[in-house]
């Protein structure tokens, strides 16, 4: 079968509130991450945990974050993974002290956590995936290659994989791509994509059209540079949302209406976690507040 069942016996609402605020309480107090919070890393994370899912595949590889198998250091050694242990190590502790928590859902829950308290949208989150062995570590060469340059490549990553539409994929892309920054010793690339990184904006769409985008002259990889400020970047594949007319109508769109643009991440993210699992009905859909509207 190509998906998984999450388990039924989960805790009460409240007890993941406890740990979504043990999250985001460590966010706020730990700022030494270059732009000052581990925010993007978890988001980062999150994602790459959940996108090996390959909907295709019925072995026990079939990947998603499931199982938590980004433990092993077989699967952190995906060239694509490079930086990613920063972000287990933020969450490690949570799993200590709420040990019957599996790695997928930690890691999921740190990327809502991440989202929510960095401005973005509220994200659904549904506990229950459970940690597998090793022999359930997906393949390689499954999570994106910055360097690909095609419209028929993003697609082969969001669409025949992960079952995902242009308009889901420019959002997914895009939102998450306005967070954070590439790192020269992880990626090889350098530099952010927005001049707030630490906020989740639809600044990447706006800056993307906006901006007048070239090759930058260095002896890194292949990145592009915006020629006004020369202190942000496009890695190939961002550029294909620009240069694909099928994309390219989605970046407008979300460049124009940033309530739209929200809201379509929120979903679409959420679905992002959970693909490959299957969810009891008795487990429903959480949504968890903030610090600020806890008045923590
Ligand atoms: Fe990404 N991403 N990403 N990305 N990503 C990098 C950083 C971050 C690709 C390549 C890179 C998504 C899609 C793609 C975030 C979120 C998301 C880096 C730099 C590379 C390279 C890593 C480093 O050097 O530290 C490619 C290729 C794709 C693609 O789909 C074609 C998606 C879908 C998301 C999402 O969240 C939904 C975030 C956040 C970061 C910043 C991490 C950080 O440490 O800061």
């Amino acid at each position: 079968t190509n998906v998984r069942e999450a388990s039924a016996s989960v805790k009460p609402f409240e007890e993941y509130q406890k740990i979504y605020n043990d999250i985001a309480e460590k966010l706020r107090e730990e700022d030494d991450r270059d732009d000052g919070s581990y925010g993007p890393v978890l988001v980062r994370l999150a994602w790459h945990c959940s996108g090996t899912y390959d909907q295709n595949d019925s072995s026990q590889n079939k990947g998603g974050s499931y199982a938590g198998t980004m433990r092993f250091q077989k699967e952190q050694d995906d060239p694509e993974n490079a930086g990613l242990k920063v972000a287990q190590d933020f969450l490690e502790p949570f799993k200590t002290k709420y040990s019957s928590l599996s790695y997928g859902d930690l890691w999921t829950l740190g990327g809502v956590c991440a989202i929510q308290e960095l401005n973005g949208p509220k994200i659904k989150w549904r506990p229950g995936r459970k940690d597998l062995g090793l022999d359930a570590v997906p393949p390689y060469h499954r999570l994106p290659d910055a360097s690909q340059e095609t419209g028929e490549y993003v697609r082969s990553v969001f669409n025949s994989r992960l079952g995902f539409t242009d308009q889901e994929m420019v959002c997914l892309i895009g939102v998450g791509h306005a967070l954070g920054r590439c790192h020269v010793d992880a990626s090889g690339y350098d530099g952010p994509w927005t001049f707030s990184p630490t906020m989740v904006t639809n600044d990447f769409f706006k800056l993307l059209l906006d901006e007048d985008w070239k090759i930058r002259d260095w002896d890194g990889k292949r990145q592009y540079t915006d020629s006004s400020t020369k202190s942000l970047m496009m890695l190939p594949t961002d550029m294909v949302l620009k240069k694909d007319s099928k994309f390219r109508k989605y970046v407008e769109l979300y460049a124009k209406d940033e309530e739209k643009c929200m809201a379509d991440f929120a979903d679409v993210f959420s679905r992002l976690l959970e693909r490959g699992i299957k969810f009891p009905d008795s487990t429903k859909p959480m949504v968890f507040k903030t610090l600020e509207e806890q008045g923590l």
